[in-house]
């Protein structure tokens, strides 16, 4: 009966209109007379879910049946940015629905331009984590995401007189037709309360803990489909409110108030995503969060488990979980406490279990970006966990003491606990001790994390247990939704697209660099993109730049390692040197268009100086037409996934420029390459092993190593007497007033003076200079300039995720493909 009533979902154009037809009248309950692109873009939506909830059904069904180990991604961020275009271009129907669009008089360009960005995320660790979703679903693994659903994503940047001002980024206000509530999923979680002892029937001493009032967490679900695939997974997002209970007590001491304020309390949790990027912050509400999110979760993989019937024993056969960051830390001591206070297991034997089940991945070395949260706060929060961690301690360090007898140094620097007052709890340790597997997302960067931060416990667990395994970026969305041109030009070279599911293939454009046809279409993509945010840059900020310039762009979040400052400083010496030019000089030299992006933590006073200082320059350089037009400086307000959508396929260069051991991996610099940009970096994060895939010629790298970084570091003492001169003579521009009141910017130059330059700009800027230099001598040979783009190109396979998450799959997580079939 049921399969009677089963309506087959077809792929064709009439089947998208009526479908479409159906959307509008029923679901948006409006008249297919009066619809307006937005109505448009939601009932395409509508219909394009109707079938990911098809998948996503037949995936659960078909891994149901075989049973198979899951493996479990936890993110405190998921940057999606939208759904539309990537579902139908991940689905295959891009191109008959799109007909079916425009036949309905839409474009659909602006039906896919009417959907908000999913903004749940900072930046590189949380776009990472969509990356290797949908790289999971293309390669058919069995695998969840877990997370929280933040009412508000990362803030809104507007520009106000140069300076950012933050908006909030109320994104669900109409509708959002990805996710699937599930109201029956609900999981109550607790905080607070108290332990108490008891003796159980085997005569051992057991702890329970009482929690206080129950907060629930409700489960929605972000289907995320693979590419050429049938599997489609699922990203559980967590969401906080009141269990609604009348509370008796409070009401009849007439402190109704009181009630409604606890209720409001538990709504709080998932309100907000905290914009920090590479920054701790120590708010009681992000432990909150976290520990939300992690019991959810938790409850929520144990239940799935149970379902096999399987004896706990096997729990690590069936279950991976893999912590991105220390930000899910706790789901650690969680699971202990679930199976020894639940299950009732011995302590050795659950621990076996948690450490066979958890590998952690570490994103960054520097020490303002550890976590560590004070042990009163965790005490008072989670009294139970915080016991816990105490005795994780203990037997870790009783071992540790074992084998490194009467060595007290190494106890306090192995220790969990961080013995200051108050003492602290250092979320990186309790993650290593409580993993089987630790890794760095680059080379230089796992290399580093085990002679640095992590050296004392490799010397005690050993080399095995620390990997490294460098960051991918999803092909399907960085180049084939976001660069259509350019992916149509592979397809047709190539002869298929099998490229965008092992991007190795793309070697074999190697072929053509020399083929003058195919140079000039590469070329041609290249120069339609730049147009393209041309455009854009004009309708968002109103200057007029010459896309026959060379487009020189750096986009990611505001910090100082990553020297965006040096940047605008650099874009000042060569406004001074075009000025002093004669007008048959500048006919010779490079037209340079140089553009930022990018948000700083709303807090980062320094990072939000140097937004300001990019946007003074660039009211000074626009308007100076003494210079003609060889230099335009742009400041792109709101840099988020669809805008660099359109920014990462119209690079000429794009600036990778972190002081060398500062930056983990980088992505951005994977996105800009594979789309023919070429890179302007330092020796860092994975720019070196891009250097190595593509090759001497294409890439322009300059300054100094990682591994002479503390020495530098330590020279800055005798500082001022050192300072590059050219970098001195454009302080002094800046000082001498040129780019408006320049008392605004002396917090600024002073963190090159008085706070000792511990981002090394002094020390790069010459070699950074050199290297400028070499990029616009480049420039001029077109020819040249279209094969390394080609090259470039053509030698980033390594670089997908695909080939990241199969070496997650096969050295960490043991977890294998389950193809799925459709369901009739
Ligand atoms: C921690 C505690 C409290 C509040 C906030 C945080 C927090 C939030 C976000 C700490 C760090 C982050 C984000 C870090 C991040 O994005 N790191 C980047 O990860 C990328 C993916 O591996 C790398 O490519 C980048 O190099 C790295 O900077």
């Amino acid at each position: 009966l049921w399969e009677k009533f089963a309506v087959p979902e077809n792929d064709d154009k009439e089947s998208f209109q009526s479908s479409f037809v159906r959307h509008v009248t029923s679901t948006l309950a409006r008249s297919v007379y009066n619809i307006d692109n937005f109505s448009a873009y939601q009932a395409t939506a509508h219909t394009v879910r109707d079938r990911l909830i098809k998948r996503w059904n037949d995936t659960q069904q078909a891994h149901a049946e075989v049973g198979p180990k899951r493996v479990y991604y936890l993110s405190l961020e998921f940057l999606l940015g939208r759904s539309l275009d990537n579902a139908l271009l991940n689905l295959g129907l891009k191109e008959s629905y799109g007909e079916g669009v425009e036949d309905l008089g839409f474009r659909m360009e602006d039906v896919l331009d009417q959907e908000v960005d999913a903004a749940l995320g900072n930046g590189g660790l949380g776009r990472l984590a969509a990356c290797y979703m949908d790289s999971l679903a293309t390669l058919d693994y069995p695998a969840w995401g877990y997370g929280l659903r933040y009412t508000y994503g990362i803030f809104q940047q507007r520009l106000n007189d140069g300076f950012q001002v933050e908006f909030p980024d109320y994104w669900l206000n109409f509708d959002n037709p990805w996710e699937l509530p599930r109201l029956d999923v609900v999981i109550d979680i607790y905080f607070g309360g108290s332990v108490s002892k008891y003796t159980d029937n085997n005569g051992r001493v057991r702890a329970i803990w009482e929690g206080g009032e129950p907060i629930q967490a409700v489960a929605y679900d972000v289907p995320i489909p693979g590419y050429g695939t049938k599997n489609c997974i699922n990203i559980r997002l967590w969401s906080s409110k009141p269990k609604r209970k009348f509370d008796l007590k409070h009401f009849n001491e007439g402190q109704y108030e009181k009630a409604v304020q606890a209720q409001m309390e538990a709504e709080n949790i998932t309100a907000v995503l905290y914009p920090n990027d590479n920054h701790m912050v120590g708010k009681e509400l992000r432990l909150k969060q976290q520990y939300f999110w992690v019991a959810a979760s938790l409850a929520d993989i144990v239940r799935r488990f149970k379902k096999s019937e399987k004896p706990i024993s096997d729990f690590p056969k069936q279950v991976a979980i893999q912590l991105n960051d220390t930000h899910p830390t706790l789901a650690i001591v969680e699971l202990q406490r679930i199976l020894v206070d639940v299950e009732g297991l011995e302590w050795d034997d659950a621990w076996d279990i948690v450490t066979d089940t958890f590998a952690f991945t570490n994103h960054t070395i520097l020490p303002e970006a550890m976590e560590k949260w004070p042990v009163p706060v965790l005490t008072y929060l989670l009294p139970r966990h915080m016991q816990i961690i105490f005795d994780i301690n203990l037997f870790f360090l009783q071992s540790v003491e074992k084998k490194y007898p009467d060595d007290r140094d190494l106890l306090a620097r192995l220790s969990i606990i961080e013995e200051s007052s108050p003492q602290f709890v250092r979320m990186a340790h309790l993650a290593i001790v409580g993993s089987h597997r630790v890794n760095g997302v680059a080379e230089l960067h796992s290399n580093l994390i085990k002679t640095t931060i992590f050296k004392d416990f490799v010397k005690f667990f050993g080399q095995e247990k620390f990997q490294n395994k460098t960051n991918g970026i999803t092909p399907r969305r960085w180049l084939h939704q976001a660069n259509p041109k350019l992916s149509d030009l592979i397809t047709e070279k190539l002869g298929n697209k099998d490229w965008l599911k092992d991007l190795f293939k793309l070697k074999q454009l190697e072929k053509y660099v020399d083929d003058p046809d195919f140079k000039k279409r590469w070329v041609a993509v290249k120069g339609s993109n730049k147009a393209r945010l041309a455009d854009y840059i004009k309708k968002q900020t109103g200057i007029s730049v010459n896309s026959n310039a060379l487009f020189d762009i750096q986009v990611k979040r505001i910090h100082e390692y990553k020297r965006q400052f040096m940047n605008i400083l650099s874009v000042i010496h060569r406004y001074n040197l075009l000025k002093k030019m004669t007008p048959k000089q500048r006919k010779e030299t490079v037209p340079r268009v140089v553009i930022f992006g990018g948000k700083a933590a709303p807090g980062y006073y320094i990072a939000k100086l140097v937004i300001k200082l990019i946007n003074s320059v660039a009211d000074v350089v626009n308007k100076d037409l003494s210079i003609e037009d060889t230099l335009k400086v742009v400041f792109i307000p709101d840099y988020n996934v669809s805008v660099a959508e359109i920014i990462v396929p119209a690079s000429d260069i794009s600036q990778h420029i972190s002081t060398a051991g500062t930056e983990a991996s980088g992505t951005s610099n994977m996105k800009f390459v594979l789309n023919g940009g070429l890179i302007l970096g330092t020796v860092d994060g994975a720019n070196i092993e891009i250097h190595e895939e593509i090759g001497d010629e294409n890439i322009f790298m300059f300054g100094n190593l990682a591994d002479k970084v503390e020495d530098l570091r330590h020279a800055h003492r005798y500082r001022n007497k050192q300072m590059d001169p050219a970098l001195k003579a454009v302080l002094d521009d800046i000082e001498s007033g040129h780019f408006g009141d320049p008392r605004i910017f002396v917090p600024l130059i002073n963190t090159l003076t008085i706070g000792k330059d511990y981002y090394l700009l002094s020390d790069d800027f010459g070699s950074y200079l050199r290297a400028q230099d070499m990029v616009d001598e480049a420039y001029k040979d077109k020819d040249e300039w279209a094969k390394k783009s080609i090259l470039c190109t053509a030698r980033m396979g390594k670089f997908s995720s695909d080939r990241a998450i199969k070496e997650y799959a096969e050295s960490i997580w043991n977890v294998e493909p389950i193809p799925v079939e459709e369901v009739r």
